[in-house]
């Protein structure tokens, strides 16, 4: 079965002012909608087709034949976790296990704050920052493109668009506000904690 664009599980309002209907309607109807479309062309008729999502990711990954595979299927595994990691009215601080590993990882929440903002605002060119579980320990990591922890024997738990396509229209070249506002008003962390709760 060729893979879907998922619905987004809000509305397209929900995340105004801090990510805007038409950076959504942009972002998730054309851009992802698009990565959908070329891995269901890419893959149509190869011994990848029918295979899981995470298999085509893991397996095309350095596999310089199948960049073009690579790239569409990586694109669409991480947005698909971007938008089910946002909510209205989010932000704040995680809790329970996922506080506690956090705090583990990183001596505090806010100490994980800026190491992820660091990641994101560093990533030069396109690309996303992650928080990750390697093992038992969480991560703060940034890859190029739509390479993502995956490909590093990693769960992504969280991770930040960094494209400019996933912000120019509301913060221009501002990139360390749109980080800023992803983390105190858009990350879902119960959403976090169910990847993690998953991963394990
Ligand atoms: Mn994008």
């Amino acid at each position: 079965m060729a893979f879907e664009l998922p619905e987004l599980p809000y509305d397209y309002e929900a995340l105004s002012p801090h990510m805007s209907s038409e950076t959504l309607h942009l972002h998730h109807d054309k851009h992802h909608q698009t990565y959908v479309t070329n891995l269901n062309n890419l893959i149509a008729g190869t011994d990848l087709e029918g295979r899981s999502l995470e298999e085509i990711v893991t397996s095309s990954y350095k596999d310089p034949a199948k960049a073009g595979i690579f790239n569409n299927a990586g694109q669409h595994w991480n947005h698909t976790l971007f938008w089910r990691t946002m909510k209205k009215g989010g932000g704040g601080k995680p809790g329970g296990e996922l506080a506690r590993k956090i705090d583990d990882a990183f001596g505090s929440f806010d100490q994980f704050k800026e190491k992820f903002k660091e990641a994101a605002v560093t990533q030069f060119g396109s690309g996303w920052a992650w928080l990750a579980l390697d093992g038992d320990r969480l991560k703060v990591m940034k890859t190029p493109n739509g390479e993502n922890p995956l490909v590093h024997g990693m769960s992504p738990l969280l991770g930040i668009d960094v494209w400019e396509h996933a912000y120019y229209l509301d913060y221009q070249n501002k990139r360390p506000d749109y980080v800023q506002a992803f983390l105190n008003n858009l990350v879902d962390w119960d959403a976090v904690e169910a990847e993690m709760t998953k991963a394990a």
